[in-house]
C-alpha cells in the first residue's frame, strides 16, 4: 500500500440521502436497470493519462500537480502503477486503459521503449490478477514525442511511418496479452497545420493503409477485442482526417474496412466538431459502427478539448440513450477520459472527481432506460414515420420520378404539413429525469 490516497475510504452506494462526500447516491453496481447490473451497463474504465500522468499543465504554465511518482525511471513507473490500481480498487471501477508513454518513461530506441512497456505491462498483469480489474482497451500515444509533430502514419518521411507501425505493434501485443477488450487509434497528429505543405491524397492513403495493417494484425495474433477509432476533427492539428464519425465511416469505406473498424466516441471531440455527443452517438449507430465511449464534457465557450469531468445528467441522459438504442456496450466501456483542473491539487480531488461522474453517468442511465421502457418517444417517433410503413411508402421507394410525378397528378397529391411537436418532446423527456 502506499499512502497516496491515506485517510479515503473505498466509495459505497449510500443513495441519494448520503451525508458524505465519498459515496455514490446513483450508481449502486448491482442494481439491475434494463436487464442488465448498473456495472455491466456502465463498464467504467479510469484514463491512466489524465488521471497520473497529466501535470496539470495549460498553454500558459506548466506543472501544478506534485505527486510522488513523477519521474522518469522505472521504479517511479511502478510507484505510478500501485497507486492506480489503489485508485481502481477505492471506486470500484473494473476497468482502466493506457498508452504506452502514460505508464513507462521514454527510452533512447524502440527497443528499449519495447522493454520497458513490456516490462511495466508485467507488473500490470500481476495487479490485474490479484485485484480483478480489466483492460478495457490499450493504445499507442503517437503525438507527444517530436518524432510525430508532422504526423504517425501520415508523415513525409517513412521511417516515422516505420517508427508508429512498430510502436502499434507492441501496444497492440502489450494489450493482447493483458486481455484488453478493444485497441483504439486515436490519431492527433494525423491530419496537417497547412495545406501548403501537405499531399492530402497521399497522407490519407497512408492512413488508411496503416489501418488495414492493424486489422490485419489482429487477426494474424488473433486479437479477439475490437479496433476502434476515435475522431475528433482538430487539436493538435488545424484539421484531422478523422474529424467525426462520418469522416471516419467515409474512411472505413474507402479502404474495405467498415466491417471491421468501430468507434470510440468522445463528448468534447463531438462539441469540437460542431456536433452534440447524441448525434455522434446516433451516426455511429445507424451506420452498425458503434463501439465505445470517452466520457467528459468539453466547455461550450472555450472553443478547445477541455476534457472536464462529466456532470450534466440532462444531456448524459440522452447519450446513455443511444447507447441503449445501439444495444448497449459489448466489448466497449465508458471511459473517462477527464482531468482534473490544474488547481484540483488533493488525492481526495481525484477520486471526488469520479465519483461525481460516475454517479452522474448512473443517474442518466436510469433515466435514458425510464424513458425507453416508458416508450412514449419511440411511439411518437413511430407515429412520425407511419406512413412508410404502408403500401405506399414501400412502393414509393422502388418507384422512379417519371412514374411517381403520373401518379401526383392522377391522384392530386398535396401533402398537409403536421406539427414535429418538438416542444411536447422535450417536456416529455424532462419528466424521465
Ligand atoms: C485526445 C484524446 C486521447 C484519446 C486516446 O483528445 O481523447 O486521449 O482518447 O489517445
Ligand atoms: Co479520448
Amino acid at each position: 500500500m502506499t499512502d497516496f490516497f491515506k485517510g479515503i475510504p473505498a466509495i459505497r452506494y449510500e443513495g441519494p440521502d448520503s451525508g458524505t462526500d465519498f459515496a455514490f447516491r446513483h450508481y449502486s453496481p448491482d442494481e439491475v436497470v434494463a436487464g442488465r447490473r448498473m456495472e455491466d451497463h456502465l463498464r467504467f474504465s479510469i484514463a491512466y493519462w489524465h488521471s497520473f500522468a497529466w501535470p496539470g499543465g495549460d498553454p500558459f504554465g506548466g506543472q501544478t500537480f506534485e505527486r510522488p511518482w513523477f519521474g522518469d525511471t522505472m521504479a517511479l513507473a511502478r510507484l505510478k502503477a500501485d497507486v492506480a490500481f489503489e485508485m481502481f480498487e477505492i471506486l470500484g471501477v473494473p476497468y482502466y486503459c493506457f498508452h504506452d508513454a502514460d505508464v513507462r518513461p521514454e527510452g533512447g530506441s524502440f527497443a528499449e521503449n519495447t522493454a520497458r512497456l513490456n516490462e511495466i505491462t508485467d507488473y500490470f498483469a500481476e495487479k490485474m490478477q490479484a485485484t480483478g480489474k480489466k483492460l478495457l482497451w490499450g493504445t499507442a500515444n503517437l503525438f507527444s514525442h517530436r518524432r510525430f509533430m508532422a504526423g504517425a502514419a501520415t508523415n513525409p518521411d517513412p521511417e516515422a511511418f516505420a517508427f508508429s507501425a512498430a510502436t502499434i505493434k507492441t501496444c497492440m501485443d502489450a494489450t493482447m496479452k493483458l486481455g484488453g477488450e478493444n485497441y483504439v487509434l486515436w490519431g492527433g497528429r494525423e491530419g496537417y497545420e497547412t495545406l501548403l505543405n501537405t499531399d492530402m491524397g497521399r497522407e490519407r492513403a497512408q492512413a488508411g493503409r496503416m489501418l488495414q495493417m492493424v486489422v490485419d494484425y489482429k487477426h494474424k495474433i488473433g486479437f479477439k477485442g475490437a479496433i476502434l477509432i476515435e475522431p475528433k476533427p482538430q487539436e493538435p492539428t488545424k484539421h484531422q482526417y478523422d474529424y467525426d464519425v462520418a469522416t471516419v465511416y467515409g474512411l472505413l469505406k474507402d479502404f474495405g474496412l467498415e466491417g471491421e473498424v468501430r468507434m470510440n466516441i468522445e463528448q468534447g471531440h463531438a462539441i469540437l466538431a460542431g456536433h452534440s455527443f447524441e448525434h455522434e452517438l446516433a451516426v455511429a449507430r445507424e451506420l452498425g459502427i458503434f463501439g465505445s465511449i470517452d466520457m467528459n464534457r468539453n466547455d461550450y465557450q472555450s472553443g478547445w478539448d477541455t476534457d472536464q469531468f462529466p456532470n450534466n445528467v440532462p444531456e448524459m441522459m440522452l447519450a446513455y440513450y443511444e447507447v441503449l438504442r445501439a444495444g448497449g456496450f459489448t466489448t466497449g466501456g465508458t471511459n473517462f477520459d477527464a482531468k482534473l483542473r490544474r488547481q484540483s491539487l488533493d488525492p481526495a480531488d481525484l477520486i471526488l472527481a469520479h465519483v461525481g461522474a460516475m454517479d452522474a453517468c448512473a443517474a442518466g442511465l436510469k433515466a435514458a432506460a425510464r424513458m425507453l421502457e416508458d416508450g412514449k418517444l419511440e411511439a411518437a417517433r413511430a407515429e412520425r414515420y407511419a406512413g412508410w410503413d404502408g403500401p405506399r411508402g414501400k412502393a414509393l421507394l422502388a418507384s422512379d420520378l417519371s412514374a411517381i410525378a403520373a401518379m401526383v397528378e392522377k391522384e392530386g397529391i398535396n401533402p398537409e404539413p403536421r406539427s414535429g411537436r418538438q416542444e411536447r418532446l422535450e417536456n416529455l423527456v424532462n419528466r424521465y429525469l
